[in-house]
């Protein structure tokens, strides 16, 4: 677990390693952010402090550390110093009958009664301002899935982005000092949606909605985690969020999302950023192995076997069907469930491309 706050540097390793095997990752990472380091604000070795959580969040642990010291050096000092003073002089030494002290009694339950109390008050304060959104909060979509996040922004429709399991990218924009409220759900396993930096944390489940809110306090790029074992590839849930100042947001927001063919970029080389940008690579392997999805090394034009028992030949019309509306033909030994529906997501240029590097995967 160590190795998360040593991200940057094991990532490079890892990326050394798998040397050429990878290339669709070596390509991803040349445009994708890297995942920002846990930098750390103090000498306590807690994430640096980027939303208006944080510092009480961080007092209240460091009260609660500062009282664990006091009373371990007091105890444990007490018992030494006791073993000392009531060590057994001689032989014959009998301990004197021991009754009890009311009043030292009443001084050791009644002092941490109210430390407790004092801890309860503090916390309880903090954690309804933390369940309170403000009203004027910008609503932002989050969905958990088995291993991305997919971020949508309501006010501007169109708008979404998209982590990656190869790589973290650039998964969710947010302007400094506005309050923002993240709707979320998970479309198969529990998930936990967890941004260190801001110290919120919340789980991510399916069929329900949970919420979450934060004011983020200082513009740059933080870790997003989740944080509950949700199966093979777990850690590398991961993203990316990105705090700007106001005047910059919505035209950055635009430009993430935005996924249009360079100029004078190949239709196949376009595909390949829509395979990694929009996470089909979460589920859909390049050399063969199943995953989650059937792989997409010779797709096209193969043979397929559907579930239902018929055979079709994978062309264009397939393609587009299996993108837009995945649950139609299911391919043998998949579950259909688990393919989202791009309709609407994906326009009729970015399915091209997806086919045309498709195609280029022999
Ligand atoms: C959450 C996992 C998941 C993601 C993400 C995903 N798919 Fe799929 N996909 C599946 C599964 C499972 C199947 C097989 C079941 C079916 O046919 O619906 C499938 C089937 C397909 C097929 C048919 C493959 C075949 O062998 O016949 C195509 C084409 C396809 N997906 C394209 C895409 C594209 C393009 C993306 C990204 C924009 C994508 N998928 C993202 C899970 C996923
Ligand atoms: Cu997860």
């Amino acid at each position: 677990m160590l190795s998360m706050f040593f991200a940057p540097e094991t990532k490079e390793a890892a990326k050394a390693a798998a040397g050429a095997a990878a290339p669709v990752v070596e390509k991803a990472a040349a445009a994708a952010p890297k995942l920002p380091p846990l930098e750390t604000a103090h000498n306590w070795a807690l994430p640096t402090e980027a939303s208006t959580f944080a510092r009480s969040t961080d007092n209240l642990y460091l009260f609660i550390v500062a009282l664990d010291v006091f009373f371990f050096v007091l105890v444990i000092g007490a018992m030494v110093y006791f073993m000392w003073k009531y060590k057994r002089r001689s032989e014959d030494q009998k301990t004197s009958s021991i009754t009890h002290n009311g009043k030292i009694e009443f001084l050791w339950s009644a002092i941490p009664a109210v430390l407790l109390v004092v801890i309860f008050a503090w916390a309880e304060i903090d954690y309804l301002k933390q369940t309170t959104p403000p009203a004027d909060a910008i609503n932002i979509r989050v969905v958990g899935r088995q291993w991305f996040w997919t971020v949508e922004y309501p006010d501007n429709p169109g708008v979404s982005l998209t982590s990656n399991v190869d790589e973290p990218q650039l998964t969710m924009i947010v302007p400094k000092g506005r309050p923002v409220r993240l709707t979320m759900t998970s479309e198969d396993v529990l998930h936990s949606f967890y941004i260190p930096a801001f110290r919120i944390k919340k789980d991510v489940v399916p069929g329900r909605y949970t919420t979450l809110w934060f004011e983020a306090t200082t513009v740059g790029e933080f870790n997003i985690f989740c944080a509950e074992y949700c199966g093979d590839r777990h850690s590398s849930m991961t993203g990316v969020i990105k705090v700007l100042e106001p005047e910059m947001y919505e035209a950055a927001l635009k430009e993430a999302s935005k996924l249009e063919a360079k100029p004078g970029e190949a239709p196949a080389e376009f595909g390949r950023r829509i395979y990694t940008r929009r996470g089909c690579n979460a589920c859909h392997t390049l050399d063969g192995a199943p995953a989650t999805g059937p792989s997409w090394k010779a797709l096209y034009g193969r043979q397929e076997t559907m579930a239902d028992g018929s055979s079709l030949t994978v062309d264009d019309n397939y393609i587009t069907e299996s993108i837009l509306r995945p649950q139609a033909k299911i391919v043998a030994g998949f579950t259909g469930a688990q393919m989202p529906s791009y309709q609407g997501q994906l326009d009729q240029k970015q399915i091209a491309a997806l086919i045309e590097f498709i195609k280029t995967q022999k």
